[in-house]
């Protein structure tokens, strides 16, 4: 079965940190739902609610799970915790 995660991230176009983060989840064949929030305020506002008030991106939800930013999730990653939450997050 394809591994599916419901994984949703809020990025802005020239952000390093969210290129890096896209690169990582598209190494592990992850797809997720990008919200673009360059120019879209009503998504930062829900961006902030879900991350409890953090504004710096990337942040990255698996399922409602808030990670936080790129460097929390290469944080899971070396703990080697992130492929787990990743496939207990398939989209159901
Ligand atoms: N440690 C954070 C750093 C994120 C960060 O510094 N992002 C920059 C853009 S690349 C940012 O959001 N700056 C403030 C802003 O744009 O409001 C992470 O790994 O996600």
């Amino acid at each position: 079965m394809t591994m599916k995660p419901n994984v949703t991230i809020y990025t802005k176009g020239y952000c390093p940190h969210c290129k890096a983060t896209k690169a990582l989840l598209s190494k592990k064949g992850v797809s997720f739902t990008n919200h673009d929030i360059t120019n879209d305020p009503v998504r930062a506002k829900e961006m902030m609610a879900r991350a409890k008030g953090r504004h710096t991106v990337p942040q990255i939800f698996i399922g409602d799970f808030h990670v936080g930013g790129n460097s929390d999730l290469r944080a899971l990653n070396s703990k080697g915790a992130l492929d787990a939450m990743l496939r207990n997050a398939k989209a159901r």
